[in-house]
Order: structure tokens, then sequence, then C-alpha cells
């Protein structure tokens, strides 16, 4: 039996990035589904989360881990872009100052940009005011905050107030998400709307801008 899922899995836990990269390459020439890989990267993170939490593992173990997770994911996101010319919509995306968590969020993005939306991606540590700088230079449909930490999460709260004083928050959506968001604080802070995982924040984006929300 091929056991290349079973070893990408074993190499992002381990943040042995060029066997990532070969085998990433390697199981789509083999025919291995984008998803199939996919979800294997999404698992192996997984389990390096929880021995996180367990402090089996410490953070540069969880560093190089995600940056082997990211890299295979940059030979995969090619493989989901419609190519398309008529985009869905605009979203500019970005994880909120202080948090370098850029895993879900690039998930996040690659789903964007497979349901057929241009994606304008900020990157990490993305302050208040570089979000308005990006609404007013983007003019965006979607303006798409992650956070991971709870002592970050704040900063979105700060984006919207910071949005609403230049004037732009009317004609724009604020959509949320990450571990530690529920629907609840995106209500108290006065985000339109939020999401648990990437998947499921791309069909919301799409309803979003069908329904013109
Ligand atoms: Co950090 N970290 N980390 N970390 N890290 C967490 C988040 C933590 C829960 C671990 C723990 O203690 N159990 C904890 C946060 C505690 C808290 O605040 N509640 C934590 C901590 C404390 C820290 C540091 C402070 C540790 C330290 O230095 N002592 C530090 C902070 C650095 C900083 O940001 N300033 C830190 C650092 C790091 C690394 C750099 C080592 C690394 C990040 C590398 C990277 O992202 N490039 C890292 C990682 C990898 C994790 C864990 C292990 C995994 C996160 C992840 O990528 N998950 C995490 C523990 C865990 O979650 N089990 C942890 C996989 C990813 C697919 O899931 O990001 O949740 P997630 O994204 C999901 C959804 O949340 C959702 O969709 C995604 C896919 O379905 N989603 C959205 C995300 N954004 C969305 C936006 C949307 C919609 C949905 O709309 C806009």
């Amino acid at each position: 039996m091929d056991n290349t899922l079973n070893e990408i899995s074993k190499y992002v836990q381990e943040g042995q990035s060029i066997k990532v990269r070969k085998l990433t390459i390697s199981a789509l020439e083999k025919g291995y589904d984008y998803k199939q890989i996919l979800n294997t990267l999404i698992d192996a993170m997984d389990i390096i989360g929880k021995k996180f939490k367990k402090n089996e593992v410490y953070v540069p173990e969880v560093l190089i881990a995600s940056r082997a997770f990211n890299i295979a994911l940059d030979i995969i996101s090619p493989l989901i872009d419609p190519n398309v010319t008529n985009y869905l919509g605009k979203v500019v995306i970005g994880t909120v100052q202080g948090d370098l968590h850029d895993i879900g969020k690039n998930l996040v993005k690659m789903m964007l940009v497979g349901m057929g939306f241009q994606v304008i991606d900020l990157g990490v540590d993305i302050s208040p005011q570089e979000f308005v700088d990006a609404v007013k230079k983007h003019d965006p449909d979607i303006i798409a905050m992650s956070a991971l930490l709870t002592t970050t999460m704040i900063t979105m709260k700060n984006t919207i107030k910071l949005l609403e004083e230049e004037g732009l928050r009317d004609n724009l959506t604020v959509f949320i998400g990450g571990a530690p968001i529920t629907s609840n604080y995106a209500r108290t802070i006065g985000a339109d709307v939020y999401s648990t995982d990437a998947a499921s924040a791309a069909e919301v984006a799409k309803e979003i801008v069908r329904n013109n929300i």
C-alpha cells in the first residue's frame, strides 16, 4: 500500500519541510486529490496542537511543523484556484495585531479562492490602521479577520471602531473567526458574521455577497 500520506503527516509533525515538499509533489504526481492531502495536513497539525496542549512539544517544534504545513499548502493552493475572471467578490483578509498564527487564516483564504473570491492577504500581525488602509486601497466587499489568541481578539473590536470612525463600515461586511471566537463575541463587538472553520467561512462568504448582507 502507498504510504505517502502517512509520511506527509509524519514529516509535518517533525517539521521536515524539505521532505514534506517532496512528498506533497510526489502525492500529486501519484494522483492523490488535493483534498486528501489537505486533510492529512490538517490532521497532522491537529496532532501537534494536542501535543502542544499537553506540553509534549514546545513552541519551536510547533513553529517548524507550521512551516512545513504552509509549504505543502503553497504547493496545493494553485490547484484550487478556479482561474476566474469574474470574481464572486473581493475579500481583504489578515490575522489581527499581536497574533502570528496564520495556518487557519491561510486555509480560509484557500477556501475563499476556491469559491471564486479575489482575496487580498495582508498576512499576520495586522493593526486596525493597516486594515483600514487596505479597505481604502482595495474597496473589498468583505473584511475577514482571524485571531487565535484570547489576548488579540480585542483588536477586532478596535478595527471595527476605526472603520466606523473612518466612515467605511456601512458598505462593508465584517467577518471574523478563529479558535477563541464565538457568535456571541461577534455580536458583542459588532461584527456581521462569524464562522467556525474554513469550509463554512467560504460558504458564508458566498451567502453574504449573494444576499448583499
Ligand atoms: Co500558538 N497558541 N502560540 N502557536 N498555537 C494556540 C492558539 C493555543 C490555543 C495553544 C494552547 O495553549 N493550547 C494558545 C492560545 C491560548 C489562548 O489564547 N486561548 C497559543 C499560545 C498561547 C501561543 C503563544 C503565546 C505561545 C508562547 O509563545 N508561549 C505564542 C503566541 C505568538 C503570537 O501569535 N504572538 C504562540 C505561537 C505559536 C507558533 C508560532 C509556534 C505556532 C503558529 C505558527 C503559524 O500559525 N504559522 C502556534 C500554533 C501552530 C498553535 C496551535 C498548536 C495550532 C493552531 C493552528 O494552526 N491550528 C494552537 C493550539 C490548537 O489550536 N490546538 C495554538 C490549525 C488551524 C487549521 O486551526 O487556526 O483554529 P485554526 O483555524 C481554523 C478555525 O479557527 C477557523 O478556520 C480554520 C480552519 O478550519 N478560522 C477562521 C481561523 N481563522 C478564521 C477566520 C474566519 C473564519 C474561520 O473568518 C475571517
